[in-house]
């Protein structure tokens, strides 16, 4: 190789005197150090940080759908042109509680069955009007009226008697999930009150920053599990700190996904329960911080957005800033009733944007890769997966349909195209004989499932009815069998708790074969299913599962403060993560309270769960439509 010489520099030394080394030099040191020392600026979770600084604060396990190996807690900066890098979280301090006139179950349902008829109220819909609408909600004050949709339920909310069943075991067995519960929660109180989550056994808060400033995760994902379980006291905590504490001006990196499904979906429940104004308000107002998410070519919304500022960026993992299918993709349900209370329409068409986007875009096989371009409005990647990254899209499709009343002809028809595509790409039979969902890379089959994968079993199960008349039991069956693969990656581990992955090749089945998906954190998603399934089925062998469950994290994650993630679900020396993950108390121990309870606590019926298990009422349009509906709660 010929190494040309550059115009007017020598060889030797490129022509640099001592001096000028030694400045240069100099000059070089000091960048070093500045480097480094910009380290102790940047969040918690960018990966440079993790690396060179102290990991004693670092998540060793990932959480929600949209994130793969811990991707989702790699937070980047800004990389588009024009936008300001956030400035991190705000410095918001819990305000002091002042104790206010508590509310029970009696006095709350008392409330809401006076004056049903009376009030003056503009009719809530399903918003569909043109843009012309568009306005701020404070423009539109209170124009749902709460009480006209309570008379749109077929079934009381709590049930006939709280949900209570007649079987002497299975009251036990749901006092039991009751106690956890309270014991999630008091520890929580007593070492985290105002942080999103605990960690039980440094027994202290942990903020992360997957929630861009906001506070209190734990209490938001809390609201309406304590509520339906009764724990008045600890529900009126939880709700004072929502109206004297929670602080919406916040300023930092937000998972448009996660706030949605936590935030948006845990005050819309609390609301829907409650009818206390004050959530309706909040969440309107939240709504409204995440609309600029979707300022993108396509109208696509990115997957991190500044609550302050209101920039939005694509992850730094997700491959060419695309936007993630599971994260755009779960926004329907919430933004539907967002846009149902605040008579404003703008979120209802956002979503409807995506749908449009999706139907035109041509689908390989018929299948929906997990990365989309917010800016061409192309798949990026073929990697197809119904768990991570991809999962809680086909959920919010099917529940869409439903929460429409069945009218949203649309939703119901990507679904099933979805489900058939992914029955005739996905779907495998192990030769044990056992049922899975594969992952889908550019044509090549991934044998592996993941927890989250799991929570499938009960989607289909709820979506069978609607199927073709000659597919229903099909759907059903292949619910049942994807249930009893998942309950088959429990069982065949030491402490009875599943994996975070198992796979189906090398000889094994339902099992990890990799030392990284050995992790348990406290996920719902098989004992979503059994839920499910117990309610479509009343197989008692959902409920035996469930309580094996419940016994399992009795034994292995249940920690003198709290409970906790384990880090290897096959050997019986626990390893806790320090971790007691918000979703335990919405999802987790909510999905198991109900497998124990009656069929008319929170009746399929009337109510749909967001993907964070907190219920959102069916839109009963004929009903609410109705100039003078009638009553049509059961009575208690
Ligand atoms: C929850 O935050 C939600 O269920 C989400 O859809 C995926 N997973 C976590 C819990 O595992």
């Amino acid at each position: 190789m010929v190494f040309r010489k550059l115009p007017g520099v020598s060889a030797s030394g490129m022509g640099l005197r001592l001096s000028q080394k030694f400045v240069f030099l100099l000059f070089l040191s000091g960048l070093v150090t500045l480097c480094f020392g910009a380290l102790f600026f940047l969040p918690d979770s960018v990966r440079l940080k993790r690396i060179f600084l102290s990991k004693t604060e670092t998540q060793p396990v990932t959480v929600g759908s949209g994130s793969e190996n811990d991707a989702r807690e790699h937070l980047k900066r800004p990389k588009e042109q024009g936008m300001t890098p956030a400035k991190g979280e705000s410095s918001t301090k819990l305000k002091s509680l002042i104790r206010k006139p508590s509310v029970s179950h009696e006095a709350t349902e008392e409330r809401l069955a006076g004056g049903k008829a009376q009030e003056d109220f503009t009719l809530p819909r399903l918003i569909t009007e043109s843009a012309s609408m568009k306005a701020s909600s404070s423009d539109h004050p209170d124009t749902f009226s709460y009480n006209k949709f309570k008379g749109c339920l077929l079934k009381p909310p709590l049930g006939r008697d709280g949900g209570q069943t007649s079987d002497p075991t299975t009251n036990e067995r749901r006092e039991k999930v009751k106690e956890m519960m309270k014991f999630a929660w008091d520890n929580y109180k007593r070492y985290a009150w105002g942080k999103n989550e605990l960690r039980p056994l440094t027994k202290n808060g942990h903020i992360g920053n997957m929630f861009g400033g906001l506070k209190g995760a734990s209490i938001i994902d809390s609201l309406d599990t304590l509520y339906i379980m009764g724990l008045m006291e600890e529900y009126n905590d939880a709700k004072e700190w929502v109206q004297t504490s929670l602080d919406l001006n916040s300023n930092g990196e937000a998972s448009l996904f996660e706030v949605n499904i936590r935030y948006v979906g845990g005050l819309l429940s609390a609301y829907y329960l409650t009818g206390e104004e004050f959530y309706k308000k909040k969440v309107v107002e939240l709504g409204e911080k995440l609309l600029p998410a979707f300022n993108t070519p396509t109208g696509i919304p990115r997957g991190v957005i500044n609550l302050g500022s209101g920039t939005s960026w694509s992850w730094g993992w997700a491959s060419a800033g695309s936007s993630i299918l599971a994260e755009f993709g779960t926004l329907h349900l919430e933004f539907i009733h967002l846009s149902e209370l605040s008579r404003n329409p703008i979120f209802t068409e956002k979503v409807m944007n995506i749908r449009k986007v999706l139907n035109k875009i041509e689908k390989p096989h018929g299948l929906y890769p997990n990365f989309l371009s917010p800016v061409s409005g192309n798949w990026v990647q073929h990697h197809v997966s119904i768990g991570g990254l991809g999962d809680s899209f086909y959920e919010y499709l099917i529940k869409s349909y439903l929460m429409s009343d069945k009218s949203d002809d649309d939703a119901k028809k990507m679904y099933y195209g979805a489900l058939e595509a992914i029955e005739a790409n996905l779907v495998q039979k192990s030769p044990g004989g056992l049922t899975y969902m594969a992952e889908w890379r550019g044509g090549i089959l991934d044998h592996k499932m993941g927890h989250l994968a799991c929570f499938s079993g009960g989607m289909i199960g709820i979506g069978a009815d609607d199927g073709e008349p000659e597919k229903r039991q099909h759907y059903l069956d292949l619910a049942a069998e994807i249930t009893h693969t998942c309950h088959e990656s429990y069982t065949r581990s030491a402490t009875k708790l599943g994996p975070e992955a198992f796979r189906f090749d090398s000889g094994g089945e339902a099992t990890a074969t990799r030392l990284n998906d050995r992790y348990y954190i406290l996920r719902p998603e098989v004992i979503e299913s059994y839920m499910y399934m117990w309610r479509l089925t009343h197989d008692p062998k959902y409920r035996e599962w469930g309580w094996e469950a419940v016994q399992a994290l009795e034994q292995h994650c249940r920690v003198e403060s709290g409970f906790s993630g384990i880090r290897d679900v096959y050997t019986l020396t626990a390893s806790h993560d320090n971790m007691q993950q918000s979703f335990f108390l919405s999802e987790t121990l909510k999905y198991l309270y109900l497998l124990f309870s009656d069929d008319d606590l929170l009746s399929l019926e009337d109510w749909v769960f967001n993907t964070e298990a907190h219920p959102l009422p069916i839109i009963r349009r004929s009903c609410l439509e109705d100039p003078a509906p009638q009553d049509k709660t059961v009575s208690e």
